[in-house]
């Protein structure tokens, strides 16, 4: 290119400069022009890098050019850019407008229902305790006296012979026991999963509370005593309770428990289906192989234990009736607890 051209072509960039960030109305329309031009694979910069071509007469004439359209290109970007943040901005901040509401977060119901039982066991001397959701056959099930062919022992998710997703929390009374001796007085907490058929009252990721004391000479009377003053606590001073026998491995005897109905106060109302009585899970004495497992003396020491549903209890209290409702995040339903 012979420098008279390039003469030329400097002028219709200066020209062209001009123009646009005369027409931009954004900061970032005028520094986007700013580097089209000037930046270092910029249009003018551009004529620097073809001097070479140019004698050395003709060199300083367009050097000085192009310094000269810089300076100018730059103070109109400059000047532009000033313009524009003396300007109050279009999305500024109208402070007269009255303030959008802000819905306050609050504890999941699950977590809450766990915090009123906690409070609760606290209270008469439990210390909370967790523990693994990985868990070992022996912890999950030998340990507490179910047999190797029980059924219970193939509903669960495995991960390889010794592995699996705790069924329920009474692994971490097992490790808790294991690790000290008497006197223990623990509740635990926590997530258990299971290969159900998912429905509205059956999910494979639960939680469950339960309970346990050890110590010389504990009887079914604390087992009674400490449940119906939960009971009491957290339905109210005129809820009795009922025992019923039943069956699980690692109690001996066993028993289902219930409340008298927190709605109807038990003449029976649709919470409690017409019978009075909610159940809220299962107890027991602590089977003396349970205690010989954790290489406690069953002759010297002697517990009781308990499991309470956490789905369940949040289920009653608030009269929801589907137990997916916990696990699905949805703020149609987390929104009903603020
Ligand atoms: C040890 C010894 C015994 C815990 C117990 C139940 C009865 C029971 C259910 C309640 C609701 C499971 O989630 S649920 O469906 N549990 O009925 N649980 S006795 O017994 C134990 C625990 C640990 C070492």
């Amino acid at each position: 290119m012979g420098m008279g051209s390039m003469q030329q072509e400097i002028d219709q960039l200066r020209q062209e400069a001009k123009q646009r960030i005369g027409e931009a109305t954004s900061r970032e329309e005028i520094e986007a022009i700013g580097w089209e031009m000037l930046g270092k694979k910029g249009r003018l910069t551009a004529f620097l890098r073809g001097m070479g071509s140019l004698s050395p007469e003709e060199r300083p004439v367009i050097g000085k050019l192009v310094n000269e359209a810089r300076d100018e290109i730059q103070a109109l970007v400059d000047e532009a850019l000033a313009a524009l943040s003396q300007q109050a901005p279009s999305d500024a901040v109208d402070v007269t407008l009255p303030a959008r509401a802000q819905r306050l977060g609050v504890a999941h119901p699950l977590t809450r229902a766990l915090q009123g039982i906690a409070e609760i066991f606290i209270g008469m001397g439990f210390t909370v305790v967790e523990g693994p959701e990985i868990e070992d056959d022996w912890h999950n099930f030998s340990a507490l006296n179910i047999p190797e062919d029980h059924p219970a022992k193939k509903e669960c998710f495995r991960f390889g012979p010794d592995w699996l997703l705790r069924t329920e929390t009474s692994a971490v009374q097992i490790r808790t026991m294991e690790s000290q001796e008497p006197p223990v007085r623990i509740i635990c907490p926590g997530r258990c999963y299971r290969p159900d058929t998912v429905d509205a009252t059956h999910m494979h990721t639960f939680h469950q509370v339960e309970g346990l004391m050890v110590d010389e000479g504990i009887s079914m009377a604390d087992l009674k005593g400490v449940l119906a003053l939960y009971g009491r606590e957290a339905f109210g001073p005129h809820v009795k309770m009922r025992f019923r026998p039943d069956f699980f491995p690692f109690v001996e005897p066993g028993a289902e428990v219930a409340y008298t109905c927190h709605v109807c106060g038990g003449d029976g109302c649709s919470l409690c289906k017409g019978s009075g009585w909610i159940e809220v899970g299962g107890a027991g004495m602590v089977h003396p192989n349970v205690l010989r497992a954790v290489g406690y003396d069953p002759e010297r020491y002697t517990g009781f234990a308990f499991g309470l549903g956490l789905e369940r209890m949040a289920m009653l209290s608030h009269q929801i009736d589907d137990i997916r409702l916990f696990l699905e995040n949805d703020a149609r339903f987390l929104r009903q607890f603020a």
